[in-house]
């Protein structure tokens, strides 16, 4: 592999150029107009702008990114997060083409983009799921209701096409079941092309718990732990850490074991997550996601394990650095997502940053492209940057990230910062295992 074409923007293409660079493997940058200033652009060896501002036209733009990689000689292709990196005809339109894409083969991100077809093979590789249909739904009412029964109200019915929030419609009664099941087909057939739902048991109160796996095309794969990031608001992560409060060794061998197999009953490659509901002491696997993930630095910082690098290597046919028993968790880490956002009403607020003085020190981490004088575009997600804190404990790397969020100085925007602060000097925060709905109500809204 001698260049890499990065499909995405931001303080994720900066990292994944950054790794780049330390491995000798040369960088391409792909961007929009609106995106001619990023930082990446400037530090890739080459930069091709691929469209106009709107996502669509540009880093959702497949055409353009094939003869991006055409022209400047790139052999592989990073999707990052978000944009295509989820899109398994993207990822078969990269190999047809001739290209590596770094991530698992097209084939696997569908199997598990469908997560009624996930479920299945989670079941077969014996990970812990939701009590449910562990299939579609069919027609039949009298069929439905006994299932539900069975089950135990509540239930939630789930879109096969949905996942991180979308397509989901909770039901306490016999009531309420048929005409629900029908709106959210009718409504999944509209927004995902696909009217396939499912029946789970709802868990009133879980935390959102997700293993971190590496898988190479050798055969070999291993877990880096879990991350707690149940520090949400409206689907949207906030706050994340390493490891998750509360959970024994035992537990997280044992479950991690269970991921591992099924990345390997799977033939899945690269970095992946499954992400879990945690609920009076047990696990149940939700969604698996094929992509790396915003958070993935908290596992580094307890790891050491750069997750980056693992993908390029395993993209290039290397086998994994490292064997299970070489894995060892370090301290605690957490991470702070900064968006530039209004703190009261959640309004984005793009525009020119006048003042950035980044914070620093041991075990603080900055991941973001963001510096004096960069215009933060109003056509993208408000996130510009992450802030990463680790200690040798939780209380060191939570008062390390109190530290760390009191030196953040950004003005001309507004950020979210009072509200990072106000999590990290949240009394329940400090105790643990705080649940998803946590925040929201916090703020007042459900
Ligand atoms: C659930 C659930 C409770 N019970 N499934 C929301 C996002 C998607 N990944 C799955 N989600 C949920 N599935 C059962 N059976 C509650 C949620 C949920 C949630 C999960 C993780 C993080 C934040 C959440 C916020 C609201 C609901």
């Amino acid at each position: 592999m001698k260049q890499v074409l990065i499909a995405n923007r931001g303080e994720i293409a900066l990292r994944i150029m950054r790794c780049c660079r330390d491995m000798g493997i040369g960088t391409v940058a792909v961007y929009s107009t609106a995106d001619r200033e990023l930082k990446h652009v400037r530090l890739a060896d080459e930069a091709v702008c691929i469209g106009p501002p709107s996502s669509t036209d540009s880093y959702l733009n497949i055409p353009a990114l094939i003869s991006a990689a055409e022209i400047t000689d790139a052999d592989a292709i990073h999707p990052g997060y978000g944009f295509l990196s989820e899109n398994a005809d993207f990822a078969e339109r990269v190999e047809s083409s001739g290209f590596t894409f770094i991530g698992p083969s097209p084939g696997v991100i569908r199997l598990m983009g469908d997560k009624v077809s996930a479920i299945k093979e989670m079941i077969s590789a014996g990970v812990p799921c939701v009590p449910g249909s562990d299939g579609p739904l069919g027609n039949d009412e009298k069929t439905n209701l006994a299932l539900a029964n069975k089950i135990g109200y509540p239930i939630i019915i789930k879109a096969a096409g949905g996942g991180g929030g979308r397509g989901m419609r909770v039901v306490r009664s016999d009531d309420e079941l048929i005409d629900s099941i029908v709106l959210t087909k009718t409504e999944a057939g509209n927004v995902f092309n696909n009217d396939i739902v499912y029946m789970e048991k709802f868990l009133e109160t879980p935390r959102h718990v997700e293993f971190q796996v590496l898988a190479d095309t050798h055969g070999n794969a291993i877990h880096l732990g879990e991350r707690d990031c149940s520090m949400q608001r409206r689907h949207q992560k906030v706050v994340e850490e390493a490891p998750a409060p509360g959970i024994t060794e035992e537990q997280r061998a044992a479950i991690g074991e269970r991921c591992v197999a099924a990345c390997k009953r799977l033939g899945y490659r690269g970095a992946g997550t499954f992400e879990f509901l945690f609920e009076n002491g047990e696990f149940y696997f939700i969604e698996m996601n094929t992509r790396v993930q915003v958070e993935h630095p908290v596992t580094e910082m307890i790891t050491g394990v750069d997750i980056v690098k693992e993908q390029l290597r395993i993209a290039m046919g290397d086998p994994l650095t490292y064997k299970q028993e070489n894995i060892k968790l370090n301290g605690h880490a957490f991470e702070c997502r900064i968006n530039a956002e209004d703190p009261e009403t959640f309004m984005p607020s793009p525009g020119l940053i006048e003042q950035f003085h980044s914070p620093g020190g041991l075990g603080v981490r900055v991941d973001t492209h963001i510096y004096n004088g960069y215009k933060v575009p109003p056509n993208y997600d408000s996130m510009i940057g992450k802030l990463i804190a680790h200690g040798n404990s939780r209380e060191s790397a939570m008062a390390r990230m109190r530290g760390a969020l009191s030196e953040v100085f950004i003005t001309g925007i507004k950020t979210n910062i009072p509200l990072l602060s106000s999590i990290m000097q949240d009394e329940n925060f400090a105790e643990g295992c705080t649940d998803i709905h946590y925040l929201e109500k916090k703020l007042g809204i459900s």
